[in-house]
């Protein structure tokens, strides 16, 4: 199946700054569809679970005391190819390397701070969503104008 779901995360600085608003309008304008959103505060347990990858890595403390430090949005979005969509339209890691038109490109300049989390592929998309959603947190809704958004082409 084309459909894909995905985790993204707006980091703590995104939330700080004012900007679930601007980077979620993103998503939404791009077609993809909101099937979870939730605001909470990352623990550290969570965040050695999300960042298994990365734990003994150098800079691991700084990423944790960052990511625990005040609250994320969660969100679970849906549609063709979303984890590709979604990377490509959150840009490179580091915002200072980041393309102009991205997420990390337009709204950041720093390495560490960069605003959002989405998952780099299907199998890591399917194993964040169960770390941060329930079954029951998550929705499968039409929406009025998803004949305009995708067609059977792009479900098949
Ligand atoms: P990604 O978020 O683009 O997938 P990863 O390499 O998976 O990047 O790293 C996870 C997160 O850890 C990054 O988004 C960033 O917040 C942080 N991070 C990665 N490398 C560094 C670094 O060298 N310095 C500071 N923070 C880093
Ligand atoms: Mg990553």
């Amino acid at each position: 199946m084309a459909i894909e779901r995905t985790l993204i995360l707006i980091k703590p600085d995104g939330v700080q700054r004012g900007l679930i608003g601007p980077i979620l309008t993103r998503f939404e304008t791009r077609g993809l569809k909101v099937v979870g959103l939730k605001l909470m505060k990352m623990t550290e347990q969570l965040a050695s679970q999300h960042y298994k990858d990365h734990v003994g890595k150098g800079f691991y403390a700084g990423l944790v005391k960052f990511m625990t430090s005040s609250p994320l949005v969660a969100l679970c979005i849906e549609g063709p190819k979303a984890v590709e969509v979604a990377r490509k339209m959150m840009g490179k890691t580091f915002c200072t390397d980041a393309e102009a038109g991205t997420i990390r490109g337009d709204f950041g300049v720093s390495r560490g701070m960069n605003l959002i989390h989405g998952s780099d592929s299907p199998d890591s998309a399917r194993r964040e969503i169960g770390l941060f959603f329930k079954p029951e947190e998550l929705f499968e809704y039409g929406r009025a104008g998803d004949a305009w958004v995708v067609n059977d082409e792009d479900r098949a």
